[in-house]
């Protein structure tokens, strides 16, 4: 039998953590076969209702979850982790600054990324969901140097799902048919999801979902703002942001990850820029990416025309002052 993996949950009582807690420990996340034990993370205010979460764990019996921490204390959390998921994270609230929130999660992300740094097992893989989680990130990384930079990353895992489903609904097809879409850039809503080197499964060969829409005012209209506006639309709807749907995101991102991506494939992950498709270095930013071995790579010579630029560039300028902002709260 396999040795359990260790996985971090930040923020475990949260809405994002109670749904993804149990996918994780059911094997969604690593695989059917691979033990593992759940650190979950909160802070003291959360403390007994994260407690809960740990009841509910125990009364779930999952024959994979080989243990339990939950704790509120960030060095027992992160000690041995071999995965960490980060989820904890100061929201925005009605009439807070931009820069105040910031401030609130640049501290946050500081604090994490030290104890990471110091206690996780060598070689941990760290996603954050938080938001800004571009910039959270980045922090992450900067708090953490001897973390590896390929270790670190963000989800827009959830973007990239939005957008498969969207193709899939508007062409009626199964979404397991439809791949390679690209979410670029930022969580936010300059992300850019783009379509021009996705494709639909069919019997003669996979052919160009651009082909298949015949619609090219609405796949660089319409297409584009809901997958950008999503989170707000589920937030109209169900009075809470997305749970269920980012958790799954979550586990697609590391399983992909680790257990690397079908060949053919590619999928959107938030990565340290090497400068590839001319964004700038030095950024978190979502790029198309393939994964083997337990290492993803940025998918190269895609062509970008030229409304795509546009649209990777404007991402990319939101993501350089989010950095700017992030580190004026740091002096
Ligand atoms: P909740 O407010 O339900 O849960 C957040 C949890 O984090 C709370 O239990 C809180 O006590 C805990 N927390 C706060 N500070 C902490 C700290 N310093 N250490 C550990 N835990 C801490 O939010 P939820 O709906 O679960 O969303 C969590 C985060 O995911 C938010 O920042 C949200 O904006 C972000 N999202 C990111 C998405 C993505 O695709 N990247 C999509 C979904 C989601 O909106």
């Amino acid at each position: 039998a396999k040795d359990p993996i260790r996985v971090l949950v930040t923020g475990a009582a949260g809405q994002i953590g109670y749904a993804l807690v149990p996918m994780i420990a059911r094997g969604v996340m690593l695989g059917a076969d691979q033990p593992v034990i759940l650190h979950m993370l909160d802070i003291p205010p959360a403390a007994e209702s994260l407690n809960g979460v740990k009841m509910e764990l125990v009364d779930a019996a999952f024959p994979l979850l080989k243990g339990v921490v939950a704790t509120t204390d960030v060095v027992e959390a992160c000690t041995g982790v071999n995965i960490a998921v980060m989820v904890g994270g100061f929201p925005r609230k009605e009439g807070m600054e931009r820069k105040d929130v910031m401030s609130k999660n640049v501290s946050i992300y500081k604090a994490q990324a030290s104890a990471l740094e110091k206690h996780a097992a060598a070689n941990c893989k760290v996603l954050v969901v938080a938001n800004p989680a571009n910039t959270n990130a980045l922090i992450l990384k900067e708090f953490a140097p001897s973390i590896p930079e390929k270790n670190i990353s963000c989800l827009t895992r959830l973007d990239h799902n939005r957008a498969l489903g969207q193709i899939s609904e508007r062409l009626n097809v199964q979404v397991c048919d439809v791949k390679n879409v690209i979410i670029w850039g930022n969580h936010s809503s300059t992300q850019y999801p783009d379509v021009n080197h996705a494709t639909v499964k069919a019997p003669g060969g996979d052919t160009p979902v651009r082909q298949l829409v015949a619609d090219d005012d609405w796949l660089n209209g319409e297409f584009i703002t809901t997958v950008q506006q999503r989170g707000a639309a589920i937030i109209k709807a169900r009075k809470l942001s997305s749970a269920l749907s980012a958790a799954s995101a979550a586990c697609d991102h590391i399983r992909d990850w680790v257990l690397g991506t079908p060949e053919g494939t590619f999928v959107s992950m938030g990565v340290y820029s090497d400068g590839s498709y001319n964004v700038p270095p030095g950024l978190i930013y979502s790029f198309p990416v393939t994964c083997r071995d337990g290492k993803w790579s940025i998918v190269q010579g895609l062509s970008i025309d030229e409304f795509s630029r546009k649209k990777l560039d404007a991402t990319a300028e939101e993501l350089s002052e989010e950095k700017a902002l992030a580190y004026s709260c740091l002096s």
